[in-house]
């Protein structure tokens, strides 16, 4: 498996932390966000980072790529019950949400780009990076 990722992305990231979890053989390719190569635009519907190249496809979007790894490589990190991993995905969701906000902090062209973002992550509910942690802990078995 190939992950196409840029050093700064966080959804690049928690990609990254599950195929380590899962043990899955994966080599990575950066590009430039900035500029981004031709091929990379082709396989990417967003041009967004990550996509992970599998089985001669492409696979984007960092929940999607996780779920399929988690799949492909078991025992399974996600539940089998409905309600469960319902629950499971709509935190996968929150998180998607927060990681969002923050990349927005550290991509900040000004102070005030900076201060937007962190504002609208302080005013979700349950943002509270303990609290945010302490709850995927406890619903994602
Ligand atoms: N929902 C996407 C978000 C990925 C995302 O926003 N990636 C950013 C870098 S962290 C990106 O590629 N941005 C390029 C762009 O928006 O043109 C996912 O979970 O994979």
């Amino acid at each position: 498996m190939e992950l196409i990722s840029f050093d700064l992305c966080p959804f690049v990231q928690r990609s990254v932390i599950t195929l380590l979890e899962k043990k899955a053989p994966f080599k990575v390719t950066y590009i430039d966000l900035a500029k981004p190569p031709k091929w990379f635009l082709e396989i990417s519907p967003f041009g967004k980072v990550p996509v992970l190249k599998a089985e001669d496809q492409v696979i984007f979007e960092s929940a999607v790529i996780n779920e399929y790894v988690d799949e492909v490589t078991p025992p399974r990190l996600m539940p089998e019950k409905p309600i469960t991993k319902a629950i499971n995905r709509a935190w996968i969701e929150f998180a998607s949400e927060l990681l969002m906000l923050q990349y927005q902090m550290s991509i900040a062209a000004s102070q005030k780009d900076y201060e937007e973002s962190e504002n609208r992550l302080r005013l979700k509910p349950k943002t509270n990076s303990v609290t945010v942690l302490f709850l995927m802990e406890n619903r994602s078995v």
